[in-house]
C-alpha cells in the first residue's frame, strides 16, 4: 500500500477575482480536485503582509505594482481584500496548480482559471486572479502567514499553547 501524498496549500482569490464576481466560479473550478476546504477567510492586506507573502519576489521590477495589486489597490473599495483558503488533500498543490494555469495568464490554457478570467496590466502585472502555493514548504510558510492554528478546522502543523497576558483584543459590543 503507498502512503498518501496528503498536502496543504494556500490559495487566494485576488481582488481581481472579487471585483469580476468570479468567487462561485473559482471555487466550483477548484472543486474539481476533490479536495477539502480546511480554512477561509476574508480579510484586507497590509502592507507587510503582502511584502512577506511575495518576499521572493523583491528584486523584480513588478514587486511595487504586485504588492498595489494584492492590497486592492489597483481594484479599490470594496474589492481591497482577498478571500484566502486553504486545501487539503492528496497532490493538493500540483492539482490546484492544474485548474489555477501558468502564472502568465496569456501562456495559460484557455480553461485554466488563469487563461479563463486573467489579465496583463498596462503596467505589466499579471492580473491573474487566483493565488496557489508552489510546493509544500512554501504551503506551510504561507499557511502560517495567513492563517492562525484556530482559524484551520484540522491539524495541519504542530501547534503550541502560550499565555499572553494584557492582549488587546475587540469583540462584539453586545
Ligand atoms: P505563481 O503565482 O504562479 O506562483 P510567482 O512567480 O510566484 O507565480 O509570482 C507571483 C505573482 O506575481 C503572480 O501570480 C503574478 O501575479 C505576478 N507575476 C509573476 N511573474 C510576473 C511577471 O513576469 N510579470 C508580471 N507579474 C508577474
Ligand atoms: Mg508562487
Amino acid at each position: 500500500m503507498t502512503d498518501k501524498n496528503v498536502q496543504q496549500a494556500l490559495v487566494l482569490i485576488k481582488p481581481d477575482g472579487l471585483k469580476k464576481s468570479l468567487t462561485g466560479n473559482i471555487l466550483t473550478k477548484l472543486s474539481e480536485a476533490k479536495l477539502c476546504i480546511v480554512g477561509a477567510r476574508v480579510l484586507h492586506v497590509s502592507e507587510e503582509l503582502a511584502k512577506e507573502h511575495y518576499k521572493q519576489l523583491s528584486d523584480k521590477p513588478f514587486f511595487g505594482e504586485l504588492v498595489k495589486y494584492i492590497r486592492g489597490g489597483i481594484h479599490g473599495e470594496p474589492y481591497d481584500r482577498v478571500m484566502a483558503l486553504v486545501y487539503q488533500g492528496e497532490n493538493a498543490i500540483d492539482k490546484l496548480r492544474k485548474i489555477a494555469g501558468s502564472t502568465n495568464p496569456e501562456e495559460a490554457d484557455p480553461v485554466s482559471i488563469r487563461g479563463a478570467y486573467g489579465r496583463i496590466t498596462t503596467k505589466g502585472v499579471y492580473e491573474n486572479v487566483v493565488h496557489c502555493s508552489s510546493d509544500p514548504a512554501e504551503a506551510e510558510r504561507e499557511i502560517k502567514l495567513w492563517f492562525t492554528p484556530d482559524e484551520i478546522a484540522a491539524d495541519i502543523y504542530p501547534t503550541k499553547k502560550i499565555v499572553l497576558d494584557k492582549v488587546e483584543q475587540t469583540v462584539w459590543e453586545k
